[in-house]
């Protein structure tokens, strides 16, 4: 079989769900890593992002996509589950994911403090802004995760989706004490920032600053 290759930064959230679903299925992997809009993605992204997923002949855009692909694919337990109801509950986290966490907590919030418009000058009334509508996000995730997973039973790609997005949120301060603060949500990071998938998929540490 063809290898498969995974092309994106890994500090990227969406190339980390993909790595993490490989990782989760036990599926071997080239990793490549590439910016965005640099030719190798922008061969297959009609909009240069990343992840992109090239496996022989087929090659995806989109991390839901992808993973789907290689849910469909490969062998290893499934992370999208057969049945159809946990089916649609997995792309409605998935999607809800995409459209408004994703949106606040990481192109807002994250974004205003890893990539600040003016270098070494995080916009704080901005960061503020956004950390405050992140309140009711995270309520709402606190109390979907009171059974230790989003959907059904077991972990799933729903839960795949969400978890880098938190772990950069913990990284700053708002987010750390907010996310303290949801009981069941710390739990649910506890336990699954601990899962062998979830760790060898992540981005290297930041260099350390002086
Ligand atoms: N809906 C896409 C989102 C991908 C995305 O936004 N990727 C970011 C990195 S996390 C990116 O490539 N940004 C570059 C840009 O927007 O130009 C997916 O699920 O793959």
């Amino acid at each position: 079989m063809a290898a498969l290759e995974i092309i994106g930064v890994p500090q990227s959230n969406y190339v980390w769900v993909v790595r993490m679903v490989c990782e989760e299925k036990g599926v071997a992997y080239e990793f490549k890593p590439e910016r965005p809009h640099s030719p190798a993605v922008d061969a297959i992204h009609p909009f240069g992002k990343i992840p992109v997923m090239r496996h022989g002949d087929v090659t995806l855009c989109e991390s839901k996509a992808i993973a789907t692909y290689i849910d469909r694919v490969f062998g290893g337990p499934r992370v999208i589950p057969d049945d159809a109801k946990l089916a649609a509950q997995v792309e409605q986290w998935v999607s809800l994911g995409n459209v408004e966490f994703d949106k606040l907590m990481i192109r807002q919030y994250v974004v205003g403090y890893a990539f600040p418009k003016e270098p070494g000058k995080p916009d704080m009334a901005a960061i503020g802004a956004a950390a405050e509508k992140m309140k009711p996000q995270v309520a709402v995730l606190d109390r979907a995760v009171a059974s230790g997973h989003l959907v059904g039973e077991g972990f799933t790609l729903a839960d795949i989706n969400i978890l880098p997005m938190l772990f950069y949120v913990r990284r700053f301060e708002e987010g750390k004490a907010m996310l303290a603060e949801a009981k069941n949500l710390s739990a649910y990071m506890e336990r699954h920032f601990a899962r062998e998938s979830f760790k060898r998929s992540a981005p290297p540490p930041p260099p350390k600053k002086d």
